[in-house]
């Protein structure tokens, strides 16, 4: 047993080897799985969960989509990578087709979303010296205050998470933090002329889904406009139809002057990530300045290619943005004394575990898990609700019911 969880002796077996053998820079729950379909996971012995994790919404279009799998079988039988040495047909159709899919000149294809992440961030800096005219090294970042964007050791230079950070200095310098949320605060950060770029995510993921005001994204953006700095949107957890719309930015018709893409870009299959911005930016980045070996292979960008189409052809923004109202009209409707928050976006959601013992919000994932629903908590008092996009009424009602029975189960 683990808290109140049942854990049997094929389980134990893989926790016990991974236990060993692998780092420990994680505490999954205790749940070991090995097949999925959808917006169902099964574990060794067999026991099917409805996934509300959907691997931190690189999983929009459902479990091993049968579209997204044929055209990675397919591809992967013929080309899978090539290095940016030498050109791939697959690659070239790819980069039209992703920036007309989203209305921007040009693509660079980088492969984990922290890679793609730090990209924006050299792009931004070269922008700022090669045509605002920024003094050499004086480049200064604006990034908001309980930010997530990767694990690199320059974009934990930023973070103010200090278990983020702890003993992983020196750290980068050139980034300032502002309150996320606070027009007033970032109005004043954009009065310093060496600023390049505002970089942000349209809502806080791991922060625990903070969703700003209404018109906070738009008014930002006018602000960096006005003020001749980049906007750059983080839309790797937010993106590709998961708060409801294609982008989180769309939700007020903001067009980031640098646009970050991954997790769901290729379907849960494998890292694909991408960056978007106008020639302007994007081509201060000459030959032999920034690249990646896998970055734009023919394997990543045929199953790019293929999720967007899903996409659009499933109309998954569309029923993310219906079964998220309805979940959070569902949980609220439960009225329980031990959830003192539901917030969230399209199916992008979280609740807050309002509870004396601090542990609640993991034995309620525990109690979750055996009634057949895998989420996990974030900062501790909080659990990210987000389901695979391609949830049914039916399926999401099985799920509100699992949560009001763990619920009752939480003392
Ligand atoms: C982990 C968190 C979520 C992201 C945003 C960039 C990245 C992420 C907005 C980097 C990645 C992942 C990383 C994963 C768990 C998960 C996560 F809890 F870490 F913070 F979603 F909230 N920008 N988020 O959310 O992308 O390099 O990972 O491909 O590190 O535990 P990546």
């Amino acid at each position: 047993m683990i808290g109140t969880s049942h854990i049997s002796a094929l389980t134990q077996k893989y926790l016990d080897q991974e236990e060993r053998f692998g780092a420990h820079n994680y505490h999954p729950l205790p749940v070991v799985l090995n097949r999925a379909s959808g917006v169902f996971v099964w574990d060794v012995d067999d026991k099917k969960y409805y996934d509300f994790l959907s691997a931190y919404s690189a999983v929009n279009h459902g479990h091993c989509h049968p579209k997204i799998i044929a055209a990675f079988i397919e591809q992967a039988q013929k080309l899978t990578l090539t290095s940016r040495a030498f050109h791939n047909d697959v690659m070239a159709e790819y980069t039209e087709y992703i920036t007309s899919y989203f209305g921007y000149d040009k693509v660079l294809p980088m492969n984990t979303g922290v890679e793609a992440v730090e990209t924006a961030l050299k792009l931004a800096r070269k922008w700022a010296y090669e045509v605002k005219g920024v003094e050499e090294n004086k480049a200064k970042i604006l990034v908001c205050a309980q930010n997530f964007h990767g694990r690199t050791l320059n974009v934990v230079s930023f973070s103010t998470d200090p278990s983020a950070k702890n003993n992983f200095g020196p750290f980068t310098p050139g980034y300032e933090v502002v309150e996320y949320n606070n027009i007033a605060a970032l109005q004043a950060a954009l009065q310093d002329k060496n600023v390049a770029a505002f970089l942000a995510e349209p809502i806080q993921g791991e922060a625990g889904v903070v969703v700003p005001d209404e018109g906070y994204l738009s008014t930002a953006a006018a602000m960096c406009r006005e003020a001749n700095v980049l906007f750059i949107a983080d839309e790797i957890q937010t993106g590709l139809a998961r708060t409801g719309k294609m982008l989180a930015c769309d939700h007020e018709n903001v067009r980031p002057d640098i646009l970050i893409l991954g997790k769901a870009l290729s379907g849960g299959t494998m890292p694909v990530s991408a960056v978007l911005a106008d020639d302007e930016i994007m081509l201060t980045i000459r030959p032999g300045e920034h690249g990646s070996t896998y970055g734009g292979n023919p394997l990543a960008c045929k199953v790019a290619i293929t999720a967007l189409q899903v996409l659009k052809d499933e109309k998954l923004a569309e029923n993310a943005a219906i079964q998220g109202e309805y979940l959070r009209s569902k949980l609220k409707a439960l009225n329980n004394p031990h959830v003192s928050i539901i917030r969230g976006k399209g199916l992008l959601n979280a609740i807050v575990i309002d509870h004396v013992n601090k542990d609640a919000a993991w034995d309620l994932c525990l109690h979750l898990k055996d009634n057949g629903l895998l989420a996990k908590p974030t900062h501790g008092d909080k659990i990210r609700f987000a389901p695979p996009l391609v949830i049914t009424r039916e399926e999401m009602d099985d799920c509100i019911s699992i949560i009001s029975k763990s619920l009752q189960a939480i003392s």
